[in-house]
């Protein structure tokens, strides 16, 4: 990246020797487990320089939309409804926390025994590392996890304009109730936040725009049921990892352009791994940039990631709002109802998600499930049991594991997903 942004992340109050020291591990990560691969497509030369450019950039043209009086509002939830945002001219852009970053700093505000993903979330404000956090005008918390609802009683001393959002932890009608009283109130702030009055048609164009994004994704999900695997689950992972950082149009438009390629390996029968190679489903906690961890391990064991059930991948996206709605209240309602079905461990029961996981292992003839905890997550690990048994009940091998951002484990883990592939072959 350019010594040319310098001066601009300086404006932004970041920490630059702490920011250099990020970015050298980024890119040194990235090279060893990106750039090592064989075979990929060609369509992730995009996807190489979005994230070569991530903190560049694309906070470059962030910065060029806030002068024009464009806002910026930061997330750390799926349940954050980007057509919102849009709609009142504002850009969402998912924050960092896939790393570790400043943890002796992060350990005097929160117990040791919190997750790497809130964790990391505290690490990057307080080191000063997140262009895109100090570059938001208002931030998003959200009720969801007991970590998260208590975190943000912290981080909102450490920023400016944070709203946080409660959510519905029963789906019921009083659940998908608050959920809609929710979204009004999210909307009053952010029209608020931007002097912008939400319409018929901006909404509805935000729909169109978001849906159009999801499709794309879509798209590529249901390309790597094929055998041989055309991508890695790795590529696919940062494809989707880039969908919370990208401007919405152009992302579309790149993962059409990797499907059109995928498309003729698949008729050509050019794989990224070869033919009948061991095809893994990972289900459970999101994995944000930089954390590649697990997925780096899987397809250097003799595997192919075809799947994930996660929120940086299809939990997250796989449901389009319908765009059918003629006013902006039935649009909103319309918005509802498609994150309602967004089934988080957070919620219980959660019997939606068990059922989702079964039919995304059938779909992607997945050979075995392998459920990505991380350590302290109460929900997704208290889950990963009934899971488990669900996949039992389809004769699908599972392997739970619970981990965090550190490279500590990485032997031990990969000696256990090691066994595991080979007791699928
Ligand atoms: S909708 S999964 S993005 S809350 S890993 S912080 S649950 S203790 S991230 Fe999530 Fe929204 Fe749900 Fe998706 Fe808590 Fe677990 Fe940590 Fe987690």
């Amino acid at each position: 990246m350019s010594e040319d942004y310098r001066g601009m992340w300086k404006d932004l109050g970041l920490d630059l020797a702490g920011h250099d020291a990020l970015l050298g591990v980024l890119s040194g990560a990235y090279r060893d487990i990106f750039l090592s691969q064989k075979n990929r497509p060609e369509g992730m030369g995009y996807f190489d320089f979005v994230m070569s450019e991530v903190h560049g950039l694309r906070i470059r043209e962030l910065l060029d939309e806030k002068k024009t009086g464009r806002k910026i509002i930061g997330s750390y939830c799926v349940f954050v409804p980007e057509e919102i945002v849009l709609a009142a001219n504002a850009t969402l852009v998912g924050l960092c926390s896939g790393a570790d970053f400043a943890m002796s700093e992060v350990e005097k505000l929160l117990p040791r025994n919190t997750c790497a993903l809130i964790k990391s979330s505290f690490g990057f404000k307080l080191g000063k590392v997140c262009p895109y956090l100090e570059s938001a005008d208002m931030i998003v918390g959200e009720n969801t996890c007991d970590g998260k609802k208590k975190a943000y009683e912290s981080l909102g001393h450490l920023v400016n304009n944070l709203f946080v959002m409660d959510l519905p932890q029963v789906k019921s009608e009083q659940g998908r109730a608050l959920l809609k009283s929710e979204y009004q109130r999210f909307r009053t702030a952010v029209e608020a936040l931007t002097g912008v009055v939400i319409t018929v048609e901006s909404l509805m164009l935000a729909i169109q725009t978001v849906n159009a994004k999801r499709a794309a994704i879509h798209r590529l999900y249901s390309l790597r049921k094929a055998d041989p695997a055309p991508i890695s689950g790795l590529d696919a992972l940062l494809a989707n990892q880039v969908f919370f950082y990208d401007n919405p149009a152009r992302f579309t438009d790149s993962v059409n352009k990797i499907c059109d390629e995928l498309e003729k390996r698949i008729a050509e029968k050019n794989g990224v791994f070869p033919e009948k190679t061991p095809r893994i489903l990972i289900s459970g906690c999101p994995q944000a940039v930089p954390n590649w961890k697990l997925p780096f391990i899987v397809e250097t064991s003799g595997a192919v990631i075809v799947g994930e059930e996660s929120c940086v991948e299809e939990r997250g996206t796989r449901n389009l709002t319908d765009a059918s709605g003629k006013t902006v209240d039935e649009m909103m309602e319309a918005i509802v109802d498609r994150y309602y079905q967004v089934d988080c461990a957070i919620f219980t029961p959660n019997p939606q998600r068990l059922e989702h996981i079964q039919e995304m292992a059938a779909a992607y003839k997945a050979d075995g499930v392998i459920h990505y905890g991380l350590q302290f997550c109460q929900p997704y690990l208290m889950e990963s049991i009934p899971v488990e048994k669900a996949l039992e009940e389809k004769n699908i091998p599972t392997l739970r594991i619970e981990t965090d951002y550190s490279m500590e484990d990485v032997g031990q883990l990969k000696t256990r997903i090691e066994a595991f592939v080979e007791q699928l072959r």
